[in-house]
C-alpha cells in the first residue's frame, strides 16, 4: 500500500492540470474529493467534472450542503489539462469516459478486460470506493476536514446501503475511521432530502392512480420525469403496513419502466419481473427488488401514456397471470378413495 501511494504521487508534476472525471453519485464525488485532496500540493490544477448533469435531489443537497466545486463537463475544454482520472468507473462504463485516456483509474467494479492506465487500483470486493480513497488518505496522514470526511462517510453509507449490500471489513474500518470526524446533522439532512417539488406533483398524482388488489398496489404514473421518482414512489408504498408488495410503472423516454419492490419475506421480485416482462424487454432483479424496461415500440396496442388506468390495468394483467402461475404447483396424486 505505501508502494503505490509512492507511485500515486510520482505520477504527476506540480505544473500538470489534472480533470478527474466521474458519473456523479455519493461515492464518484467523494472519492474526486478526496483524490483531489489526496493531490493538494502536488499539482496545481486539480478540477472535478461530471460527465453528466446531476439530477437526484440528495445528490445536489450533498453538492450544495458540503460546498463540493464541480465543473460541468460541457464547459470543461479537454484541452487545458495533460492529465486525466476516474473514479468510481471505468473507461466502459460510458462513451463519454472512453473518449479519454487515463493516468490513474480507482474502482471497485469488476475489472473490464479493456480497462489500463499507468496508475491502476481495482478492487471489486470493496462496496464502496470512497472506502478505497479513506485508506490513502489515511496512509499519507490526512486528516480529512469535515465536509470531505462526511462526503466519505455519507458515500459509504449509500453505496453498502447501511452495509445491508455487499461490503467488506475495509469498508467498515473506513466508516468507523470517519466516522468522528463527520457531521452527522448533514448527513442527515442529505439522506432526507429525497424529492423535489417537481417529484411531487408525480408523487400526488401516482398516489391517485394506484390500486390495490389484496397486499399488492399497482401504480402507473404516466410520463415520468425521470425513473428516480418510480423508485420513491414503490419504496414509500411499502410502508404502508397492509402492503407487501408495489409495482409502480411510468413512461421514461421510449420505455416503459416498470419498478418491483417488496417486503422481502419469502419473495421473488426479479422472477416475477422476469416472468411478467422479460419477452417484451429487459427484466430482472433480486428478491425484493427488480425492474423492468419495455421498448414502447413493443407495445403498439397501448394508448398514450396519459390514458393512466389502461396502463395501470396493462400492468395488473401481466403480473398477475404471472402471479398466478407462481402459485400452480404440479397437482398432487389424488387420494386414493375406495
Ligand atoms: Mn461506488
Amino acid at each position: 500500500m505505501r508502494d503505490r501511494l509512492g507511485k500515486l504521487y510520482q505520477l504527476f508534476d506540480h505544473e500538470d492540470s489534472l480533470l478527474i472525471l466521474i458519473d456523479a453519485d455519493p461515492d464518484s464525488i467523494a472519492s474526486a474529493l478526496a483524490l483531489k485532496r489526496l493531490l493538494r500540493g502536488h499539482l496545481t490544477t486539480r478540477i472535478i467534472s461530471p460527465i453528466r448533469p446531476i439530477t437526484r435531489p440528495q445528490n445536489l443537497t450533498m453538492v450544495r450542503l458540503l460546498e463540493i466545486p464541480l465543473a460541468p463537463f460541457d464547459q470543461i475544454r479537454a484541452a487545458d489539462f495533460n492529465r486525466f482520472a476516474l473514479v468510481d468507473s471505468q473507461p466502459s462504463h460510458n462513451p463519454r469516459f472512453s473518449e479519454f485516456s487515463y493516468d490513474l483509474i480507482i474502482d471497485h467494479h469488476p475489472l473490464n478486460a479493456h480497462t489500463q492506465a499507468p496508475f491502476l487500483d481495482i478492487r471489486p470486493e470493496y462496496g464502496s470506493n470512497s472506502t478505497i480513497l479513506t485508506e490513502y488518505l489515511r496512509l499519507a496522514k490526512i486528516k480529512p476536514s469535515l465536509k470531505l470526511a462526511t462526503a466519505l462517510y455519507y458515500a459509504i453509507k449509500t453505496d453498502t446501503r447501511n452495509f445491508e449490500r455487499s461490503s467488506n471489513e475495509a469498508d467498515m474500518r473506513a466508516f468507523h475511521f470517519l466516522f468522528r470526524y463527520t457531521r452527522h446533522a448533514l448527513v442527515r439532512r442529505i439522506e432526507s432530502t429525497e424529492l423535489s417539488l417537481e417529484m411531487l406533483e408525480y408523487f400526488k398524482q401516482g398516489l391517485n392512480a394506484c390500486k390495490r388488489l389484496n397486499d399488492r398496489m399497482y401504480c402507473f404514473v404516466g410520463r415520468a420525469p425521470n425513473p428516480d421518482i418510480l423508485v420513491i414512489l414503490a419504496e414509500f408504498l411499502l410502508r404502508v403496513v397492509e402492503i407487501g408488495w408495489s409495482f409502480v410503472g411510468g413512461v421514461y423516454q421510449d420505455n416503459l419502466i416498470v419498478i418491483f419492490r417488496n417486503d422481502g419475506i419469502r419473495k421473488q421480485a426479479g422472477k416475477l419481473a422476469t416472468r411478467a416482462f422479460g419477452k417484451l424487454g429487459s427484466a430482472g432483479g433480486h428478491a425484493s427488488s427488480a425492474r423492468a424496461e419495455i421498448p414502447l415500440a413493443q407495445l403498439p396496442s397501448l394508448p398514450k401514456p396519459e390514458r393512466l388506468e389502461v396502463w395501470r390495468q396493462f400492468l395488473i394483467d401481466r403480473i398477475e397471470g404471472n402471479w398466478r402461475l407462481k402459485k400452480t404447483r404440479p397437482a398432487a396424486p389424488a387420494p386414493q378413495t375406495e
